[in-house]
């Protein structure tokens, strides 16, 4: 079959953010787009380049189509051989796991995570690393050089192939191997949890609804839950993936998961209540009516991961990104477990988890994840929650609240002003960075700075460093104020605001979280002047 290289030009206008390259539908369907950036990873990914590359996506609009360009782009590049999953479906998780199962060279994986699906709204690409990560700096560096440069790309002239068959097909001379999606990654959960201490439960009347959002994880949930664990039929809900997630907003957090949360916190609340994202690797868990946030989840799971057989034999230390609470700290500091901080993205877990140095790692944005594989991982952290239940036989509530009592609360909030005028939020950026510098030492209401800093990152493991990665305001009794742009929007820019304080005393661990934190809020509103700058009253979301 002939090979057609066809003359382009460069194209990008923006560097791959925190999780790839993130567009509206509309700019990868125009001519060359997507072509572009898929030859740009053939052109300066040699890594391991005879081993088979791995490619899925989270089901959304145009998850089909771009599948059957990257075939015909990868088949021209000379690519031996592709692992696709059924569809075009695998979750984040999943492929991350396939791609270390089959020491491949790395993946792709088509999802825009949490944003909305459809031939209006978003698409996304990015690459994965041998290791079943997603790219370190370096290689989104290289891919966006390559794009600035690119002329030409290579592509297969070839008809579609038919991506729901299992079994052996190809493309020109390469071979694609279409795999169950879901299998692989269930067998791996088994290994992980004590299917049989959860099945038990489940028998003895424990109740539970995992809502999927109609998104990527729904197949994988009926499988692990309903199939292999034994809970009724209709525990999983919104369980069939659709191209625009039932016109939905993928995203599990409170504003988003109304339906489960409304459930959940409703007269006939269930035990416990859990949900994913669009591409599968967050989550969001509820007990009867009680909310854990992301923050909290990740300290819960470390200070009782040896409940979980794969955890039982070895922890080595954990990591959260900068703006994770720091309540997975002390539990660590208990432990006796080193404890990381990183930037904002997955990306930064890599180096610590392929070095040993890490077990689990978390990010307050409903990410949680472990040395399993090298993507945050939604179905893994609800099976997590779901053993640790088995386990204690308490309620979500009783197992939270007795945690904050060994361990203190720590009160956190993130406000997120989203679409907000690019030049206006880089400005408030701008203005915070140069307040840094006086900042500590200042009395703002009845908190005293200790630090102000632009978070910089070195990596522990290559020494690579990341500046720029948020304004960190640290005051004298813990608390702290961070703030952020977003790396994964598609229109204007987003603001991210993180509130955090520590409280140590049972009689102050009831109390509403904004009010808790409403001193600091403020603070928060009028040292950025997030009024002034961007015209908003008030956050767009509120988690
Ligand atoms: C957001 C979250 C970040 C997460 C990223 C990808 O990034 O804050 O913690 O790693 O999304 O998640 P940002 O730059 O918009 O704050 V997902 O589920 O897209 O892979
Ligand atoms: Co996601």
């Amino acid at each position: 079959m002939p090979v057609e290289t066809i003359a382009t030009q460069p194209f990008t206008d923006q560097k791959p953010g925190t999780s790839g390259l993130r567009k509206k539908v509309k700019v990868f369907e125009k001519p060359h787009y997507l072509e572009n950036f898929v030859q740009c990873i053939f052109d300066t990914q040699h890594e391991m380049e005879e081993a088979p590359l791995v490619v899925g996506g989270d089901g959304r609009y145009y998850n089909r189509q771009a599948i059957q360009i990257i075939l015909r782009i990868a088949a021209a590049n000379g690519c031996t051989r592709v692992i696709l999953g059924q569809g075009g479906i695998l979750s984040t998780p999943a492929a991350s796991h396939l791609i270390r199962k089959h020491q491949a060279r790395g993946g792709i994986i088509l999802s825009a995570s949490h944003n909305p699906g459809g031939p209006d709204e978003d698409f996304g690409i990015k690459f994965n690393t041998p290791n079943g990560g997603p790219a370190p700096e370096k290689v989104t560096e290289a891919l966006y050089t390559a794009t600035r440069h690119i002329n030409r790309y290579r592509i297969l002239d070839t008809p579609d192939i038919d991506l729901d068959k299992l079994g052996t097909t190809t493309v020109g001379d390469m071979r694609v191997d279409i795999v169950d999606s879901v299998s692989d990654y269930a067998d791996l959960m088994e290994q992980l949890f004590d299917f049989d201490k959860i099945r038990e439960r489940f028998q003895s009347g424990f109740r539970m609804r995992f809502d999927a959002m109609h998104a990527v994880t729904g197949p994988y949930a009926r499988e692990i839950i309903e199939n292999r664990l034994g809970a009724p039929k209709g525990t999983v809900v919104n369980g069939v993936p659709l191209e625009d997630f039932g016109h939905g907003h993928p995203d599990p957090n409170l504003v988003y998961a109304k339906e489960l949360a409304d459930y959940l916190f409703g007269p006939d609340a269930p035990d416990f209540g859990a949900a994913s994202d669009g591409d599968g690797d967050r989550n969001m868990v509820l007990g009867r009516h009680f909310f854990v946030t992301p923050s909290d989840s990740l300290a819960v799971i470390l200070a009782n991961a040896k409940l979980a057989p794969g955890y039982r034999a070895l922890l080595t230390g954990m990591a959260r990104s900068m703006p994770t609470s720091q309540a997975a700290d002390r539990v660590a500091a208990k432990l006796g477990l080193p404890c990381y901080e990183t930037p904002t993205g997955w990306k930064f877990f890599g180096n610590l988890l392929d070095a040993g140095k890490i077990t689990l790692c978390g990010e307050e944005s409903f990410g949680t994840g472990s040395d399993h594989v090298r993507e945050k991982d939604g179905l893994w952290a609800v099976l997590f929650w779901m053993n640790i239940l088995a386990e204690r036989g308490q309620s979500v509530a009783e197992i939270v609240r007795e945690h904050w009592r060994i361990y203190g609360r720590n009160y956190y909030t993130r406000h997120d002003y989203e679409a907000v005028d690019s030049a206006a939020a880089n400005g408030l950026v701008d203005a915070l960075r140069a307040a840094t510098a006086t900042l500590p030492g200042q009395q703002l209401g009845s908190y005293v700075v200790d630090y102000a800093d632009d978070f910089r990152y070195v990596d522990p493991i290559d020494d690579s460093v990341s500046e720029k990665q948020g304004i960190r305001i640290g005051f004298k009794d813990g608390s702290r104020i961070v703030y952020r742009l977003s790396g994964t929007g598609t229109e204007g820019a987003t603001l991210r605001v993180y509130i955090e304080a520590y409280e140590a005393d049972p009689a102050q661990h009831d109390l509403d979280t904004q009010q808790a934190l409403g001193e600091l809020i403020s603070i928060a509103n009028n040292l950025a002047g997030i009024r002034e700058r961007t015209g908003r009253n008030e956050p767009t979301v509120i988690t």
